[in-house]
This record gives C-alpha cells, structure tokens and sequence, in this order.
C-alpha cells in the first residue's frame, strides 16, 4: 500500500498577481526554497519528494501518521508566509493513491481545519513502496557529441514517453535532474522496466539501465534502488550485461 501526501501552494495565483510584473525570480526563489525545506522534513522522517509541478509536490509518505504531517506543516509555516496545504491519500497503486487525494480535495475531506489537512489514512496497511531508479546509459558520450539544449531535449523526450508508459501500468514517473528518473510503481515493477527499456532501444536506440528496491519506507525504497543501479554499472565494469536488477534486501 501506498501512501500519498500532495503538498500545493494555497492561493498562489492571485497572490503572484500582487507582486507586479516584474516577479518571475521572486517566484523561482520562493518555489526552490518551499522544495528545499519540504524534501528536507519529509526525508528527516524517511520519506521522499518529487517535484509535480514547481507549486505542488508529491512525498511519497508511508510511515507518516497525521500529527507528522501536522508537526511539519507548524515547521514550514515559521518559514513561510504563504499557505500550504496538504493531502493524503492512499492506494495498492501510487495511482491510485493520487485519485484519491484527488478525491479528498474535491469533496474537501478535511483531517486537521487548523493545519489545512484533508485526505484519506489508512493505518493498518502493509506498507509497501517500489520505486524504480532509470538512467540512461552513457550519456557522457552521447553529451560529447550534443550541445546541452539538445540533451535536456532528449531527456524531456524520454520524460514524456515514461511518464505516459508508466502512467499505463498505474505507476508515476519523476525526472530528478542529469539523465535520472524515479518511477513510483506498481506491484508489476520489473516486468514493466523491462518492457520499457526494449522501447526504447527499439524506438530511440538509446540504452537505460533501471535498478529496483522495494521497502517500508520511501528513502529506504529508493536507497536500494540507487543501490541496485550503482551495482548494474559495476557489473557493466567487470563485462556482464544486465539492464535491470533488484538487489537483495
Ligand atoms: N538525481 C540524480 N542525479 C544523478 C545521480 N547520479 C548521477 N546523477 C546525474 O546524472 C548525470 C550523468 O551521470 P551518469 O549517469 O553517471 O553518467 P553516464 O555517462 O550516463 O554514466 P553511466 O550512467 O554509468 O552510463 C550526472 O552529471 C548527474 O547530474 C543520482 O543518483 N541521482
Ligand atoms: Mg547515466
């Protein structure tokens, strides 16, 4: 089971509006800085966040009770003067887990008034989270020969066709920055980056290597996950060829 907390701005576009036109760098520091601070309580309690839109982010929170999410929302109000609000939601699938915040927002399902949580918990769960670590292999080389426009180009290609691939198999995919990838996935994980990886091999010509870890926790999922990558490229180092792996726990 999945748990998910979406964590959005409360009425940032009419307050943009009163910074006048000349506020693009306001907003790029504000949206860095609500990042910085969100990745840095959420991880504190083993959890790990990704950037939905630059005002709304995901943590992946299985572990959190409410008076988690209570105690960091007080944390980032002595940081911030903007709102934030939080909602969580659950699911077998992160998908899953997404409608039904999504649910909890329309129907304002609220959790805790004074601290803006709505959502859905659900305690007594097996907690489960498999995150998938995708990186493109060898992307120094194909660096030497592109200009940098034209490998963030790239990379947004291969973004695009992962998010839409994954989206189908109820798992959500994250571009984290150089040539790496974190997708959120469902049960079915490594059939699916196998699958994935032969598309695009097939369609691009471009080879990726995915390391899986699967745990309680998000940073702990993810920790393996990083691990069984970094393992792939030593194996890679010593002459064996293998794209995707889950390392033992
Ligand atoms: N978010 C994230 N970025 C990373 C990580 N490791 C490397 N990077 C970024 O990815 C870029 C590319 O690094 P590599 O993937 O090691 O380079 P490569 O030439 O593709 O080498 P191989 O992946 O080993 O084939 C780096 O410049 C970093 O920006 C990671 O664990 N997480
Ligand atoms: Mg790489």
């Amino acid at each position: 089971m999945i748990q998910l907390t979406i964590i959005k701005i409360t009425g940032y576009g009419p307050w943009t509006l009163t910074l006048g036109s000349d506020r693009e760098h306001h907003l790029q520091i504000l949206q860095s800085s609500l990042y910085k601070e969100i990745q840095k309580h959420f991880s504190e309690k083993n959890c790990l966040v990704f950037s939905n839109r630059f005002d709304e982010l995901f943590a992946i929170s299985n572990g959190l009770s409410l008076k988690d999410h209570v105690e960091i929302q007080e944390k980032l109000s002595k940081s911030f003067s903007l709102g934030l609000s939080m909602t969580i939601g659950y699911g077998k699938t992160p998908f899953e887990a997404n409608l039904k915040a999504s649910e909890a927002r329309k129907s304002n399902t609220i959790l805790d008034k004074d601290h803006n949580i709505l959502g859905f918990m659900d305690g007594k769960a097996v907690q489960d989270v498999q995150i998938l670590h995708m990186d493109v292999d060898g992307t120094t080389s194909i660096s030497s020969a592109k200009s940098p426009y034209e490998i963030s180009s790239l990379m947004f290609r291969i973004f695009s066709e992962m998010s839409e691939f994954f989206l189908g198999k109820n798992s959500l995919t994250f571009f984290m920055g150089g040539d790496n990838f974190m997708i959120i996935s469902s049960e079915d994980g490594k059939a699916n980056a196998i699958k994935f990886l032969e598309l695009m091999e097939k369609k691009y010509s471009i080879i990726m290597n995915c390391g899986i870890g699967r745990a309680k926790t998000a940073r702990e999922a993810a920790n393996h996950a990083t691990k069984s990558l970094d393992a792939i490229r030593k194996l890679r180092n010593s002459g064996e060829r293998q794209r995707v792996l889950e390392l033992p726990c």
